[in-house]
């Protein structure tokens, strides 16, 4: 084989097993795709280490009479490099969901779920919670950027079911929590 029909043959088999892959995770199998854990996602920052939480940051989850969902507060400001562990408390009569995300990442993933509304998360980026239940997400934030938290189960994002995290490297004395 020469050296021209080598690489040719490198091609081929390369673009093959790119549609394997495809074929294989796609849209199915992988929906959460690690995100955060690849260098052009860097921004979302990745699970914290719980020995070196810097600040609490308590979340409720309510349902109101007129049917609104919603998480309190749905608006923080968090200090970049910052390790936060949120505590989250439903106290609603449904379960609920705590994911957080990009905005693009939660757009893409919302799609998935309303194709596979049975699935269950075990992402390290998002929590379930059951009606009565709390639970926690420890977190890293590493740069400064516009993050969304959501749930995602069907219906609960238009419900009102989302809120937004502001990382920032100045914070006002207010706003650190
Ligand atoms: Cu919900």
């Amino acid at each position: 084989m020469n050296t021209a029909t080598y690489i040719l043959a490198l091609c081929l088999s390369m673009s093959s097993m790119g549609t394997v892959a495809q074929a294989g995770s796609g849209k199915g199998q992988e929906p959460h795709s690690k995100a955060f854990a690849l260098p052009d996602h860097e921004p979302i920052g990745k699970p914290g280490d719980v020995a070196s939480i810097t600040r609490t940051v308590e979340i409720s989850i309510k349902e109101t009479a007129s049917g609104y969902m919603l998480f309190e507060p749905d608006a923080i400001h968090i200090e970049k490099g910052s390790v936060v562990r949120f505590a989250i408390s439903n106290l609603g009569a449904l379960d609920h969901e705590f994911f957080l995300g990009s905005f693009d990442e939660i757009a893409e993933h919302k799609q998935w779920m309303r194709e596979h509304p049975d699935m269950q998360h075990d992402d390290p980026n998002a929590v379930s919670i059951a009606s009565g239940q709390s639970d926690e997400l420890v977190w890293q934030f590493s740069a400064m950027t516009n993050l969304e938290f959501v749930c995602l189960l069907p219906g609960h994002r238009e419900a009102g079911m989302w809120g937004v995290i502001m990382v920032h490297d100045h914070l006002a004395p207010k706003s650190k929590g």
